[in-house]
């Protein structure tokens, strides 16, 4: 079992691919439920290394959405290695260890998950509330973002729903779906920032020349139902790709099935995704599908358009494994009202021009004032972990966080026992990022300094800002393509 997944691969995951083509436009109907997951991340990657990953595909991203060039691999690469020159903490993880950050519990429930295989957990007894010394950051984050796993989300109440599953300290979040025939058990990353959805081929390969992992497949020896139709696509994520052909088969999530979805199986993958500490077998882009490589429609779309749901939309509640709570849940067909405060709910018309979910962002304020912001739009998406705001932006915001400094082009710091508060306003009602979300990961033990979630990115439009699960855990997020709307709303 593949318990524990790794930064990089769920940074990638988390990326973004090359949309482009520009389809038509199909019409849903429809709703729909699914429990998200957490998922923690594995490996011993230094946390500025990890948030330097984070930077690097939500710019892609970005640039992609943006329909602008994106930075080189090269570019890309030697940020990280500046980044890793530059750290003062290298040891950052290992001390961490020593100290004995414990585990998140296993959840009642929950089937897979990944704390419990972590080799050396020898030390649990430490209470997950204490302090690390790092301010906002509490001791299970901090095991997450060293080691990585999955913290598995509760069964949701709604027939509706999954549960979405934690990867590591919040980087990205996934759900598990039956597919083929006998049906069987896929971990699927949810990202409202992009459009296809895909899982491995039996005959995949990696990139580095291996196989394509530890993962669950599909092909005709596992499925009885499966169809070719030889129809290539690739997507190339921030800091992945895959390329594979389209094909039909069933799916079912949800209480919900997809006969004869079509979809894709990648024959090739790069390591982000083949390499064994991936957490998930492929990903379910939730976006409109005119972004979709594969010229298909969602699965959200198909249950609309099959009438298994009214309207195309798609609900999520993003956790917060600081919480300790593993409420994370999406929601296909309509929203949860449980998980939500109905007369806060603001609904916006999307203002993407491509099938992105872009908002208007009326306001936004530090501690109740407002600063000089105006209009802005903000694409929400769940696939990315980080808020990545224009370069002037995000340093007037930072310039006015008390204790915040430049760090390098890109990042910045804030105090980690930072009680900055700050509001983004959509449809005329503010939602506040909860400080701890506002503290990313620790930097310096010693000054007390912790990476901003907020960063710099160079390749958006001036007044286009990226803004993922910072964001995303301090508000309920809903979708809906027929409508060409979106929600937020205040969580219970
Ligand atoms: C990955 O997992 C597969 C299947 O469990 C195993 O055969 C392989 O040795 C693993 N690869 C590595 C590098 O551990
Ligand atoms: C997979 O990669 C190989 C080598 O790069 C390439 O020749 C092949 O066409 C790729 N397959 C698909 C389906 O993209
Ligand atoms: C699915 O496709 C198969 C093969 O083309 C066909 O026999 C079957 O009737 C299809 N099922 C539905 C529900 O369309
Ligand atoms: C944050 O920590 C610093 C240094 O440890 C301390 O001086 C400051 O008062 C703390 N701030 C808050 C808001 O707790
Ligand atoms: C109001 C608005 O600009 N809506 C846009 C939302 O996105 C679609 C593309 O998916 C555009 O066609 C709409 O114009």
């Amino acid at each position: 079992m593949k318990a524990q997944s790794v930064f990089k691969t769920i940074l990638s995951v988390a990326c973004l691919s090359g949309l482009t083509v520009a389809l038509p436009y199909p019409p849903g109907v429809g709703i729909v439920s699914l429990p998200l997951k957490p998922v923690a991340r594995a490996r011993s990657l230094p946390a500025h290394i990890a948030h330097q990953q984070h930077v690097n595909h939500a710019k892609r991203r970005l640039a992609t959405l943006t329909g602008r060039e994106g930075p080189s691999d090269d570019e890309l690469r030697a940020n990280l290695y500046k980044r890793m020159a530059l750290l003062d903490e290298p040891q950052l993880t290992k001390r961490f260890n020593r100290h004995g950050a414990t585990r998140p519990k296993p959840v009642s429930g929950a089937t897979a998950n990944s704390f419990a295989s972590s080799k050396d957990d020898e030390d649990d007894e430490s209470s997950s509330s204490s302090s690390t010394g790092f301010g906002n950051i509490t001791p299970i984050e901090l095991e997450a973002l060293s080691r990585g796993g999955v913290a598995a989300a509760e069964e949701p109440q709604d027939r509706n729903s999954l549960g979405l599953d934690i990867i590591a300290n919040d980087v990205g979040y996934f759900s598990t779906i039956q597919i083929g025939t006998p049906p069987r058990d896929f971990r699927i990353l949810m990202d409202s920032g992009s459009a296809d959805l895909w899982v491995g081929s039996e005959e995949c390969v990696s990139t580095n020349g291996g196989t394509c992992g530890n993962h669950v497949f599909l092909g005709r020896e596992s499925s009885s139902t499966h169809l070719e139709s030889g129809r290539p696509f690739s997507i190339t994520y921030g800091t992945g790709a895959v390329s594979g052909t389209v094909v039909k088969d069933n799916i079912r999530f949800a209480g919900f099935e997809l006969t004869n979805h079509t979809f894709g199986v990648a024959r090739n993958e790069t390591e982000e995704f083949s390499d064994n500490s991936t957490v998930f077998d492929g990903l379910m882009g939730l976006a409109q599908s005119r972004l979709s490589n594969q010229r298909t429609l969602t699965p959200v779309e198909a249950l609309a358009q099959t009438g298994q749901i009214r309207e195309a939309i798609i609900s999520y509640k993003i956790s917060r494994l600081a919480d300790e709570k593993n409420d994370g849940t999406i929601t296909f067909g309509g929203l949860d009202a449980s998980k939500f405060s109905a007369n806060t709910l603001v609904t916006v018309p999307n203002l993407s021009r491509i099938g992105f979910w872009e908002a208007a962002m009326d306001k936004i304020t530090l501690d109740g004032q407002e600063l000089d912001f105006a209009g802005r739009t903000a694409i929400l998406d769940t696939g990315t972990t980080l808020i990545i705001a224009p370069p002037a932006d995000a340093r007037s915001l930072h310039q006015a966080i008390p204790g915040a400094r430049q760090f390098d082009q890109d990042s910045f710091t804030v105090p980690c026992n930072t009680t900055a508060k700050i509001g983004l306003t959509f449809g005329g009602r503010e939602f506040t990022i909860d400080p701890r979300d506002l503290v990313f990961a620790p930097l310096n033990s010693a000054s007390g300094d912790c990476l901003s979630g907020i960063s710099a990115g160079t390749i958006g439009g001036d007044n286009q800002w990226l803004v993922g699960d910072t964001f995303l855990k301090s508000a309920y997020f809903s979708t809906n393509v027929n409508k060409n709307e979106m929600s937020l709303a205040a969580l219970t």
